[in-house]
């Protein structure tokens, strides 16, 4: 049975008076994200599916959809992108996609049950002279009734102000690590820089899309100190991406993982930063993102266990390849999973 036919439970259409309304702290010390990620695996799912089970409906799934509209050429030098001209990893650069052609992409996404529709492009920030071209691409996407996220580099006030009057709903920007972390995987922008646009998206009333990647050779004080970053913004991010570092030939992260098989991460302590994400960050939703394509069918169960409740589906992330409809599909059966079909949590709040 494809994914969006599967039956939805009653608690899909929380309203606003029925979303929990105890306390999301933003004052956590790194101390204790990292006594919670030294917690026998079984105590910290089981704070973690309390804390879930609190918030969310227990068993449903947001599907969103990505779409690199512009690829590849990229002058920072992220250490895991395969978009970056720093790394010979063979892709091509491209122009900026066509709105025709993107929002076909969104249309089949839409029918294929997506929610959200995530567009990415490969640029430090964009150009002005890009951002006619971009706001007509949220508007078109919205138009079709999906929801609208947009991952574009680091914004000025004036670019997030006219993304969010074009109807954008979400921005995607990404701390990635651990604020000491930062710079073994990024030299060309800093951790600031980061926070000063998610600042910009957040003021302009833009809802955020905020996490970053494991299994880059972090230490686990490192993806504490990526948690505790997340879990200590003034508000926190409405999404929260996890992602599993995809090992990318000819990028400098990806090399070292498919040269050194030891500094492949552990799924458990994976699955322990899903936790830790869901236990800090109780109102928003925890994507499991890239790297579900490699990842066992326990491994994500045991993710959605810790409390993972959003997924991209189709058979492409931007450049590397996803699960895919019929992979999904089946693991929704397996797992007795349904597709998130109302609002999320946080977002309930804010409009209610
Ligand atoms: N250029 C924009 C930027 O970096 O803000 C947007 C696109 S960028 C590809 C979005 C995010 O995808 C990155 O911040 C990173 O967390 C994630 N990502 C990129 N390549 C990845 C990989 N090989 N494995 C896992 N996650 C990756
Ligand atoms: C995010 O945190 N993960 C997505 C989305 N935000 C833009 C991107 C994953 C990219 C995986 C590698 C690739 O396909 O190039
Ligand atoms: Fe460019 Fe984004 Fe890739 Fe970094 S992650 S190289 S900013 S496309």
């Amino acid at each position: 049975m494809p994914l969006h036919d599967q039956t939805t439970t009653k608690s899909a259409a929380l309203s606003p008076a029925e979303v929990h309304s105890g306390t999301v702290r933003t004052d956590w010390t790194r101390a204790e994200i990292a006594d919670l990620f030294d917690l026998p695996f079984l105590k910290l799912m089981w704070h973690a599916q309390e804390t879930h089970r609190s918030w969310h409906a227990a068993g449903e799934v947001q599907l969103c959809t990505l779409l690199s509209v512009k690829t590849g050429g990229c002058p920072e030098d992220c250490g895991y992108c395969s978009q970056s001209v720093h790394h010979k990893s063979g892709l091509n650069a491209d122009k900026l996609m066509d709105v025709s052609a993107v929002l076909s992409a969104a249309a089949e996404a839409k029918a294929a049950g997506s929610q959200r529709f995530c567009m990415g492009a490969a640029w430090r920030e964009p150009k002005d002279r890009d951002m006619d071209k971009v706001v007509e691409m949220v508007a078109g996407v919205r138009a079709l009734g999906l929801e609208t996220c947009m991952t574009l580099g680091m914004l000025t006030d004036e670019q997030a102000r006219r993304l969010k009057e074009a109807g954008l709903d979400y921005y995607n920007h990404n701390i990635d690590t651990s604020p000491e972390n930062y710079g073994n995987v990024i030299t060309t922008r800093n951790f600031q820089d980061r926070l000063d646009t998610l600042e910009r998206v957040r003021a302009s009333g833009i809802s955020v899309c905020c996490g970053g990647i494991v299994g880059m050779g972090e230490s686990r004080a490192d993806r504490a100190g990526f948690i505790h970053a997340l879990a200590t913004l003034p508000c926190h991010p409405e999404s929260v991406p996890v992602n599993a570092l995809v090992p990318i030939k000819g990028t400098v992260l990806g090399d070292r993982l498919n040269e050194t098989a030891e500094a492949r991460i552990d799924d458990i302590e994976f699955v322990r930063t899903v936790a830790a994400a869901r236990i800090t960050m109780p109102r928003s939703m925890v994507r499991l993102s890239a790297g579900r394509e490699s990842m066992s069918a326990s491994t994500q169960a045991l993710c959605f266990m810790a409390g993972a409740n959003s997924i991209f589906t189709g058979d492409r992330l931007l450049t590397t390849g996803n699960a895919g409809a019929a992979a999904d599909a089946h693991l929704f059966a397996q797992l007795g999973l349904v597709p998130l079909r109302g609002e999320e949590p946080a977002r309930l709040a804010e409009a209610g």
